[in-house]
Parts: C-alpha cells; sequence; structure tokens
C-alpha cells in the first residue's frame, strides 16, 4: 500500500507561486508517519513549497488542514477524488468541523491519530473504511517518536519542533485547543521528550505545547533533564507563572531563547470577557516582561485587536508598550473567530460575523476582518492592524528594540532578533491581502 501525506498552504500567489513563509517541518506528518506500519510505502509533499503530483499514483492520500488551509485542502481533495483516489482529512479543522469536511473526503479523522490511525488504515485495507474515526478513550499522548524522515530533501528551517505535551487548562474565548483536545492536557513522558531530542539537538528547538509551563511542577522537572542536553529552545507559555523564579531560573539554564506569551489586551474588562484567565491576576505587563528579561529570556507578545473596548488609541498604546519594554516581537493578530470557539458562537448569536464560513468565501483575503466590532469598522480594525504590523517592524522601530542586553547577550539570540525583525515586513507582505486558496484552476498543481 501507498499514502501520499499532503500539507495543504494557506494560499497562492497568482504570479509568484506558492507564498514559502513559516516554512517549519510539519510535526503532524512525522507523527502520521511515525504511526504508519513501516511496509507502507510513504511520500509527502508540502503544498507551501512544491507542487501536489495530483497524477502520481498511490492509493491512499491524507490532508492536513486548520481553518485558514481548508480552502485549498478541500480543491486538493476534490482533484484526487476526481481521479478516483480515496482521501483522508484531519488536522485541527478536520476536527472541528467533521460535518463539512466529510462532503470532501472519504473519511475523517476526528481529534489526535495516535489511538485510531492504525485502524483506518486496516480498515481502508479491507475495503470497509468508515467515514468518520474518532478515539474517544481519552488516553495520553502515545508516546511516538516522530518520523523525520518523511522530510527528506525538502528546504524547511533548521529549526526542530517537539511536543512536550498537548492542550491547555485555560479556556480563551477565541481559541481553538480547548474545543480541539476536549479541554485535555495530555504529557508525554520525560524519557521520551529527552530520547526524541538527542536525535534533533543540533538545531534550535521550538516546544510547539500550546502551554508549557501550564503546571509549573512538571516544567520544572522537563527544564531541570534538559540542562545537559545543552539546546537552544523556544516555546509557548501564559503568564500565570511570572513570578515564580524557581522557574524562570530553570528556563534560563536549561537553554530558553525567548517564549510567546498571549497578553492580548491592555484593558481588564476586555480580557474578563474574552476569559483570558491566567492574565488577570497580573497587574503590571511590565512587570511580567521584567521578569522574564532578568532572565536573559526574549518575549514575543500578541495582542488581540478587535474586542469591544478596541480604538485607534488601542493600537497606540500597545506599540508603546512593546517599544518601552524592547520586546523581541509584537503580534497585531485581528480577533479571529475559528469554528468551534465560543467566541465563533457568541458573534453569530450577536448577528456579528460577516460571513458564516469565512474560512470557505470565494474572495476572501488573509487578514481580512469577519465580524462587526463595536467601536470601530471591520475595514479601520483590518487597515490598522496592517499598519501597526508594518510601524513595529519599521527600522527605526526595530533599533530601538534591539537595545536590550537579551537580544544581543550571546549570538544566537542575535540572529533570531534579526531573523525575525528584519525578515518580518517581508513576510507581512507575503501573505497580506492574498486570496484564501487563492488558485486559479490552471494553478492547481
Ligand atoms: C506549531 C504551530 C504553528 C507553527 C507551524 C509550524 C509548521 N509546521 O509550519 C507556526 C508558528 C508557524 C504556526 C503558524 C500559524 N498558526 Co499555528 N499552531 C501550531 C501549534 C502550536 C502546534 C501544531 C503542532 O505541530 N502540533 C503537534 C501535532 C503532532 O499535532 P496536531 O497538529 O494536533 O496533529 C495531530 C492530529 O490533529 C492528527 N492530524 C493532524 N493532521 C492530520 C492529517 C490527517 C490526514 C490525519 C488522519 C490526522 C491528522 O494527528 C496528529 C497526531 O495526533 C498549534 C496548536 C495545536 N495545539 O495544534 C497551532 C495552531 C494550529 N495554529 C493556529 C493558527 C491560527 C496559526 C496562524 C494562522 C497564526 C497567525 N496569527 O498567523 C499561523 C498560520 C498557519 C499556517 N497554516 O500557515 C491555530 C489554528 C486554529 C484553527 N482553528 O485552524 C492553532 C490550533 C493554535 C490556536 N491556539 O488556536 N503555527
Ligand atoms: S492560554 Fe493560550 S492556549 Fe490556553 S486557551 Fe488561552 S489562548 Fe489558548
Amino acid at each position: 500500500m501507498k499514502i501520499m501525506f499532503i500539507i495543504a498552504s494557506v494560499c497562492k500567489q497568482p504570479q509568484n507561486g506558492y507564498v514559502r513563509s513559516w516554512l517549519m517541518e510539519p510535526l503532524a506528518i512525522a507523527v502520521l508517519s511515525a504511526l504508519t506500519p513501516t511496509k507502507t510505502k510513504r511520500v509527502f509533499y508540502d503544498d507551501r513549497l512544491e507542487s501536489v503530483p495530483f497524477n502520481e499514483k498511490t492509493d491512499l492520500v491524507a490532508i492536513n488542514m486548520e481553518a485558514y488551509t481548508a480552502f485549498r485542502a478541500y480543491q486538493i481533495a476534490d482533484e484526487f477524488r476526481r481521479r478516483n483516489v480515496t482521501v483522508v482529512l484531519g488536522g485541527v479543522h478536520a476536527t472541528l468541523m467533521p460535518e463539512e469536511a466529510i462532503t470532501h473526503a472519504d473519511s475523517v479523522l476526528i481529534g489526535e491519530a495516535e489511538g485510531v490511525w492504525g485502524k483506518l488504515l486496516d480498515d481502508f485495507s479491507c475495503g470497509k473504511l468508515q467515514k468518520f474515526y474518532k478515539d474517544d478513550s481519552c488516553r495520553s499522548v502515545k508516546d511516538v517518536i516522530p518520523d523525520r524522515s518523511i522530510f527528506q530533501g525538502k528546504n524547511y528551517l533548521n529549526i526542530a519542533l517537539v511536543e512536550t505535551g498537548r492542550g491547555c487548562g485555560f479556556e480563551c474565548e477565541f481559541c481553538s485547543v480547548t474545543k480541539y483536545y476536549n479541554g485535555q492536557y495530555k504529557m508525554r513522558s520525560i524519557d521520551i521528550i529527552i530520547e526524541e531530542l538527542m536525535t534533533v539537538r543540533n538545531k534550535p528547538i521550538f516546544f510547539v505545547d500550546d502551554n508549557i509551563s501550564l503546571y509549573p511542577e512538571r516544567a520544572k522537572k522537563l527544564f531541570r533533564s534538559l540542562i545537559p542536553l545543552k539546546i537552544k529552545w523556544m516555546s509557548q507559555m501564559s503568564m500565570h507563572v511570572c513570578k515564580d523564579e524557581e522557574l524562570l531560573e530553570l528556563m534560563k539554564k536549561s537553554g530558553c531563547l525567548g517564549v510567546l506569551i498571549g497578553f492580548e489586551s491592555m484593558n481588564k474588562d476586555a480580557l474578563r470577557i474574552m476569559k483570558k484567565n491566567a492574565n488577570q491576576a497580573v497587574k503590571n505587563y511590565d512587570f511580567v516582561v521584567n521578569q522574564y528579561h532578568r532572565h536573559n529570556i526574549a518575549i514575543y507578545a500578541t495582542f488581540v485587536m478587535g474586542y469591544d473596548d478596541t480604538t485607534a488609541d488601542t493600537f497606540k498604546e500597545i506599540y508603546r508598550f512593546g517599544i518601552e519594554n524592547k520586546l523581541i516581537y509584537l503580534a497585531f493578530n485581528h480577533l479571529v473567530p475559528f469554528p468551534g470557539t465560543p467566541l465563533y458562537d457568541r458573534l453569530k448569536r450577536e448577528n456579528k460575523l460577516k460571513y458564516d464560513r469565512w474560512w470557505l468565501e470565494p474572495g476572501y483575503r488573509f487578514g481580512e476582518v469577519v465580524f462587526k466590532p463595536e467601536n470601530i469598522s471591520a475595514e479601520e480594525l483590518t487597515s490598522l492592524c496592517w499598519e501597526y504590523r508594518y510601524k513595529f517592524f519599521s527600522l527605526n522601530s526595530n533599533l530601538k528594540r534591539l537595545a536590550n542586553k537579551v537580544h544581543w547577550s550571546s549570538l544566537p539570540r542575535f540572529l533570531t532578533y534579526m531573523m525575525l525583525n528584519f525578515g518580518a515586513k517581508r513576510e507581512i507582505t507575503a501573505r497580506k491581502g492574498l486570496l484564501i486558496g487563492g488558485v486559479q484552476k490552471d494553478r492547481l498543481g
């Protein structure tokens, strides 16, 4: 049997072909490959960096998709099914919208693959493929070491993605993660994590956990065992642990270069409405930044723009915060109602959604705000986000923020700063206003 794994891209540019940003190895594909019996032939195509060979012979096509890549994933799925090839869809969007996904596939894997991928393959082999597969056992994430040999020959960023846990115990209104993992937090065993890290330790590591320090004691145990490996790592966490000196010290000692933290808003009422509980106990964001910077850990701060308090002044305030605190990066993310989130349901109830399924809306462009904000128009919010993204990565801002020891106290830190900040405008421009799934029929490949 032969399986073709595919990652769908967000969009393709009509003139220049592929949008080559964020080119990291897609971990889900390496996990699926590891779960597949070795006797099965496996090939992988990444739609972000190469053509999908629709005419290559294969028994099964397995496509990963998120909300932003759903349009393109469905185009690819339809194209294979026209050729009578069986298609399976999986990933966060397939999990949150299985009934939609099945209209473009023969089968949909809902949720995590570890417990059910084997059964799906067995059923397919004996002609009994079911429409839906779901692992209801709620087992903790199986200790699979991803098969990175599937990435051979592809030109990805020199960074290894590794998971230490999945899910998050918080329930922010706009976030897909809680529904995706049924509110569970699953941890891998530290021994397995170390075993995996030994195979990729020559690269910087991005721990893709949604919230690596959700349980501080477990995080400390993990960080302690990373120290002898002498790796450099980054991850995502929430600020509920910012007063834990021991944790911060262990992060520093274990090679943490920086973390992504969702600051989301400077306004307490907005934080309450979005249920950003991890931030509510923290009185002062400058204090949070200082805590991490004191331990030589850079902060990539993300904000969601578009809650009811948002006006043009909100952008100014956040911009000033980023400059004054000399942050390595700050993302002005417009609020996105991802399907399945409480935010989506609320905006729909309040009749504020511009389109029911923006991710499939013909003509929907990357970056467009798809709901009616309270104190600003959707168009103004869209354009302020673009304006401030460019402003934050202007030469002036990049140089001002560089005046912080955290960013130049070692070569890896300096290189990370330069890459993130001086590459940002190009990344932003590459995606700005692109049609989701934007590809004409003749450019399908
Ligand atoms: C790493 C990551 C990234 C990396 C991508 C790395 C890469 N490969 O290129 C970076 C930082 C670049 C990134 C960018 C973005 N990301 Co991101 N990202 C993640 C993160 C944190 C982890 C994903 C991961 O690797 N998990 C580990 C793998 C092993 O698990 P998995 O993907 O869940 O897959 C399992 C199952 O779903 C299943 N499965 C997956 N695919 C398939 C396919 C088939 C056929 C089958 C059968 C099974 C299957 O098997 C796997 C094993 O169980 C997730 C959060 C999350 N928890 O998923 C967000 C997440 C996927 N990202 C998200 C978003 C919004 C974005 C951005 C749009 C952010 C932005 N504002 O620009 C961009 C754009 C992404 C894009 N497509 O271009 C959202 C998506 C929401 C949604 N509903 O679609 C998530 C869920 C985060 C969130 N908090 O909501 N991201
Ligand atoms: S803390 Fe982060 S990962 Fe957890 S629910 Fe909130 S936004 Fe999602």
